[in-house]
């Protein structure tokens, strides 16, 4: 790899599996399986694929917050895939999504299941199958939509472009970092003049517009993100502040977080989630339980 300012790009880029990146490892130009393994299948209705990165805990929060409010149709089986470790090759993650990245999620409810990859359509289907956390008038509808395809549309700013160049990459590229704190302070920007005058991001209800951005922008403001919360002056972004606050304590959305969770605080950690009892008992628990 070059990290000389004067690089010059090849004719025909060839692919360098020792850049040195934080993926290396996982990271190859092509798609597909690497290996044949079935997913596991549980008892409920949906079976999530998943681990508890921003993207993975909207969906869990969803999950949780549909339970919460008494769609018993929610209920989930939620197994860990190891995105660090590969698992995300494997031929039963890629027939469940073909672009082989967590979340995703197999629909068994019905006589045919029904696979859903990326987070937004997710939220998006689960909104529509149960009836909630999605506005039916028309205007904020539309409202809570423009809302989910700007986190999806803005999201790989921050985590592939700032998170990517400001914490992972093996050198710090000024260029880099200063292009993508610019624009990640912009969207932050958007979201606090969105929220000084809204109670939630896509109005006064709270809708799937919010699980999809607080991962992020949330986590990015309470300093969980790579930790640029110094870096970003996060503190400064203060209806970000009072709207990341007020969804993080919600009990689904501490729920949501715990699942799949395989870094941090043991007690924090749920690695996979088969029944709502499971969240009392943690993984610190399982794991002295195995010693
Ligand atoms: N646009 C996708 C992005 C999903 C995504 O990037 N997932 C990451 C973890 S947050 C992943 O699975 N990475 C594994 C890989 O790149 O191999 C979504 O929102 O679902």
């Amino acid at each position: 790899m070059s990290d000389r300012a004067d690089y010059v790009p090849p004719k025909v880029w060839t692919w360098n599996k020792e850049n040195g990146g934080r993926f290396a490892n996982i990271n190859r130009p092509v798609a597909g399986a690497t290996h044949e393994k079935e997913l596991p299948v549980g008892r409920h209705p949906l079976q999530l694929y998943s681990l508890a990165t921003p993207n993975g805990v909207k969906v869990t929060v969803m999950l949780e917050e549909l339970l919460a409010s008494g769609h018993s149709g929610a209920e989930y089986d939620a197994w860990l895939i190891r995105i660090g470790e590969g698992d995300q090759f494997g031929s039963g993650f890629v027939a469940v999504n073909p672009n082989s990245k967590i979340p995703a999620l197999l629909d068994r409810s019905g006589p045919t299941p029904i696979r859903v990859f990326e987070s937004g359509a997710i939220l998006l289907y689960l909104a529509e199958k149960f009836g909630a956390f999605l506005p039916t008038e028309a205007g904020a509808r539309a409202e809570c939509l423009s809302w989910l395809f700007w986190q999806m549309g803005s999201a790989p700013y921050l985590g592939g472009g700032l998170g990517h160049f400001y914490a992972y990459a093996p050198t710090k590229i000024e260029y880099a970092i200063d292009r993508f704190a610019m624009e990640v302070k912009r969207q932050l920007d958007v979201l606090d003049r969105r929220l000084a005058e809204n109670e939630y991001v896509a109005g006064s209800e709270y809708t799937i517009a919010d699980m999809a951005i607080w991962p992020w922008y949330g986590g990015l403001v309470k300093g969980w993100l790579y930790e640029a919360g110094e870096f970003l002056s996060v503190q400064d972004y203060r209806h970000v502040q009072r709207w990341a606050n007020a969804i993080g304590e919600r009990p689904a959305v501490r729920r949501g977080r715990k699942v799949n969770r395989v870094s941090g605080e043991l007690s924090d950690q749920l690695h996979e989630r088969h029944d709502a009892s499971d969240f009392e008992t943690s993984t610190q628990d399982i794991l002295a339980a195995q010693k």
